[in-house]
């Protein structure tokens, strides 16, 4: 039988469930916090090899919005599937994908993880059910929610997680896909990154309300507001409602509130925000909430040493990279064609 309306509360979203979760569920906040800091260090890497012209196209960085990646793959299993968006290096990276194979994609590599063919908008890592970063806005939605079908067909208990900013819940895809998993009950978990600005235009501009969370009560789905600057609270409401996606009573949304320190790709000069707000939100940075926590139970010292040991991969990740061959042009038709065989059978 069809839910009813009144068996949700529609007009609110759930509120913060930080703490709800079962007694004894800690975590691992120098694990997250390594995993953090990869993050933040491989984008600055990425940065910095921009701007020396290594590395060609454009880039979108996650400085900034660390948390929410780190904070919702701690909630998952290793057969859920994720869809990223073109902010998605910080996803991949949580998802514990290599960092030499990803500096390989973005340099073209043939050891890259779509053999240097995606490069940063169309990575994809299937053993790691990660189904790809996307350069289309709001097109990972219908990839997750046809994920979340195929489980559903299947009778499993896995997830399916999609990562989108709060731009893309104006696009056709967000309400179609929204509308879809909630009618058919997939267990899909809808993860808004909103960090305020689709490229230069701010949120409220082009929408009545300042959450995309409230968009969820129209198609009867649950939600959640959680601050995205705080991976502890990230990772507390994600596992509650990836829990209840589980149990098999349809798709939620979980929206972090976050911001990107720099800016939306290369070259912008952001002057559709001021250095004030900027300012505001880098206090706010939720490596240095993390450093804060883990020095009430490690020395400086050692936390100097993660932070070393961090540096040093990243660069040797690079280095390795950065050695790797060359694409040759006579397999430049590999993998475009179907071969006959396989066609035939
Ligand atoms: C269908 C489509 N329209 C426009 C663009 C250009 N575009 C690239 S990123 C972006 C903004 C996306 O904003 P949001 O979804 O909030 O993600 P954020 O960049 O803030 O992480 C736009 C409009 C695109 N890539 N695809």
């Amino acid at each position: 039988m069809k839910a009813q309306a009144d068996e949700f509360d529609i007009f609110s979203t759930m509120g913060d469930l930080a703490g709800k979760v079962e007694e004894g569920q800690g975590f691992d906040i120098l694990e997250m916090y390594k995993t953090a800091l990869t993050i933040r260090l491989f984008e600055e890497k990425v940065d910095w090899l921009f701007a020396r012209g290594k590395l060609g196209g454009t880039t979108h960085l996650c400085i900034g919005q660390e948390a929410v990646a780190v904070g919702v793959m701690e909630a998952l299993r290793p057969d859920d599937y994720i869809v990223s968006t073109h902010r998605g290096h910080g996803h991949l990276i949580a998802r514990g994908a290599e960092i030499t194979k990803i500096f390989s994609e973005l340099l073209g590599k043939r050891e890259g993880y779509c053999k240097g063919r995606g490069g940063t908008q169309h990575l994809s890592v299937m053993p790691l059910n990660f189904l790809g970063t996307n350069g289309i806005t709001g097109g990972g939605l219908p990839i997750a929610t046809g994920a979340g079908l195929s489980i559903k067909l299947s009778g499993e208990d896995r997830v399916a997680v999609c990562f989108f900013g709060e731009g893309a819940s104006n696009q056709g895809t967000f309400h179609e896909s929204l509308n879809m998993a909630s009618a058919w009950d997939l267990p899909v978990v809808y993860v808004c990154e909103n960090n305020m600005y689709a490229m230069s235009t701010r949120f409220t501009k082009v929408s009545r309300f300042d959450d995309v969370a409230l968009r969820a009560a129209a198609f009867g789905i649950p939600s959640v507001i959680v601050d995205g600057m705080d991976v502890v609270k990230v990772a507390e409401n994600a596992r509650t409602m990836v829990h209840k996606v589980r149990e098999g009573t349809g798709p939620v949304l979980i929206e972090a509130k976050t911001y990107r320190f720099c800016g939306h790709s290369k070259s912008d000069a952001r002057v559709y925000r001021s250095r004030e707000q900027e300012s505001e939100w880098k206090d706010k940075d939720p490596l240095v909430k993390m450093e804060a926590t883990l020095l009430e139970k490690i020395s400086h010292g050692e936390l100097e040493h993660v932070r070393r040991s961090v540096k040093s991969m990243i660069e040797d990740s690079y280095t390795e990279a950065e050695r790797g061959a060359d694409p040759d042009i006579k397999d430049a038709m590999e993998g475009v064609y179907a071969e006959r065989e396989a066609l035939i059978s």
